[in-house]
């Protein structure tokens, strides 16, 4: 879907990462691949310098996270700067009485995501009415009628009841009276979200539109994803003007339309599938007790953590050292085996899956499952615990939870140095 311009990014990480140690000149040559590859696809040539600066003073300066090796590291930089680069997503919270309109200019695909967006809610258990108010152009009502048709949704001339989404006049370039004409649909009807759409070959030019109707709209679908190289300069653009972006379409179906999101665009456009292996070859699990990072707490240093916590001794004397003293056998006995567990889900993840576990969906966890021969569930489960534990860590990184060092029977244990036992203590297995 995302072709040529995702080709080259991957080639030039694959060769990145098949050289030897990596040095400056190697990092700038990989930036300067990456430079060539976002130009092509039309992104604003400012933002490309700003983010191959940071790409490279990241990469040189920041601490890499425990457990990845340098090269995974600069990967890793690319990818945390390119998800932010693409922009951001928004929630589209559903309500049964829902309320939404479309607006853009003539032929970018306000007709075709509107029936997108009924089939979207329809699949959610939301029936919406699709409501034509191009009175400019009659076959516009029939286009929406036909679309609606094929999936049971009944198309209206205005809008008689709600759940709905208005289909709007387009213009052919952005003008006051379009502004206005907007305005006086949205004041009328006060839709809960009002989209711009976009097509992708606008390249960074969608900025300009986004900008302007910025006050109107709040947020964009970028059309035609599938059928241009410009859709990344599209997508950086909106985000540089400060607007989100809801979905992206990606082919002419009804069913071509999927909510944004930053991390699995740029996942795909890395081809992580790809590199995977070559990323998992290099490093896996190292011996040493890994200190959990704050700022960056992911699966592998989560992994790191509990790994070091079974080689260190008997679980039960862990567990006291922790301050964990006045658990039951048998709760100890289920902590051990959840660990185990947690262990081996944990190996059946991807690397990127490590690295941001909220990329994790239904269907990566029904996979994950079956390769780590356990269920669903038992991923769900950890994935909970993981999250809950962020918020813990970042609560503590914030100061709370002081006052906790000191515990006794830790001094001059073997292994213990650099393990964060403060972390440890509220961590629940
Ligand atoms: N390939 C592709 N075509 C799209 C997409 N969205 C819209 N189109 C096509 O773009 C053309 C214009 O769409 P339409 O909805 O009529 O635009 P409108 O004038 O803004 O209402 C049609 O041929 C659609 O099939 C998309 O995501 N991918
Ligand atoms: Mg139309």
């Amino acid at each position: 879907m995302i072709g040529e311009l995702g080709k080259r990014l991957r080639n030039s990480i694959r060769s990145f990462a098949s050289k030897g140690r990596v040095n400056e000149k190697e990092l700038s040559e990989l930036v300067r691949e990456l430079q060539r590859v976002l130009i092509s696809s039309d992104v604003n040539v400012k933002l490309v310098s700003e983010l191959s600066k940071r790409i490279k003073k990241r990469s040189l300066n920041d601490k890499p996270l425990p457990g990845l090796t340098v090269k995974e590291h600069v990967l890793r930089v690319v990818y945390d700067e390119l998800v932010a680069l693409v922009g951001y997503g928004v929630e589209i919270p559903l309500k049964n009485d829902i309320k939404l309109a479309v607006l853009g200019l003539f032929g970018s695909g306000k007709t075709t995501t509107s029936a997108k967006l009924g089939y979207w809610l329809k699949k959610k258990g939301v029936k919406p009415i699709l409501v034509s108010l191009d009175k400019d152009r009659p076959a516009a009502y029939d286009q929406l009628k036909q679309l609606g048709e094929k999936m049971g949704l009944i198309a209206e001339r205005e809008v008689t009841t709600s759940p709905f989404i208005v289909d709007t006049a387009g213009r052919d370039a952005l003008s006051d009276e379009m502004l206005k004409e907007a305005s006086k649909i949205i004041n009328k009807l006060k839709p809960d979200h009002v989209f711009l759409v976009i097509p992708a070959e606008m390249g960074h030019e969608a900025g300009k539109q986004a900008l302007a109707l910025k006050k109107l709209i709040t947020s964009v679908i970028i059309t035609r994803m599938d059928g241009s190289a410009k859709g990344g300069g599209a997508l950086a653009a909106c985000a540089n003007a400060g607007v989100p972006i809801a979905f992206i379409g990606i082919g002419e179906r009804v069913e071509d339309l999927e909510l944004f999101d930053p991390k699995r665009y740029t996942s795909r456009l890395l081809g992580w599938g790809d590199i995977k292996g070559l990323l998992e070859k290099a490093e896996e699990v190292k011996t040493e007790v890994g200190m959990l990072d704050f700022n960056n707490l992911n699966m592998v240093s989560f992994y790191k953590q509990m790994e070091a916590l079974t080689k260190m001794g008997p679980f039960e004397k862990v567990l006291q050292m922790v301050g964990l003293t006045d658990l039951d056998k048998k709760t100890t006995g289920d902590m051990k085996s959840k660990l185990k567990n947690y262990k081996s889900i944990i190996d059946s993840m991807t690397l990127p899956e490590r690295l941001d576990p909220d990329i994790i969906n239904s269907s990566r966890i029904e996979r994950i499952a079956k390769g780590s021969g356990t269920s669903s569930q038992s991923v769900r489960s950890l994935l909970k615990e993981f999250n809950m534990m962020k918020k813990m860590v970042k609560r503590m990184s914030k100061g709370k939870f002081k006052g906790m060092k000191g515990m006794k029977g830790m001094k001059g244990m073997k292994g213990m140095k650099g393990m964060n036992l403060k972390a440890l203590k509220g961590m629940k297995f």
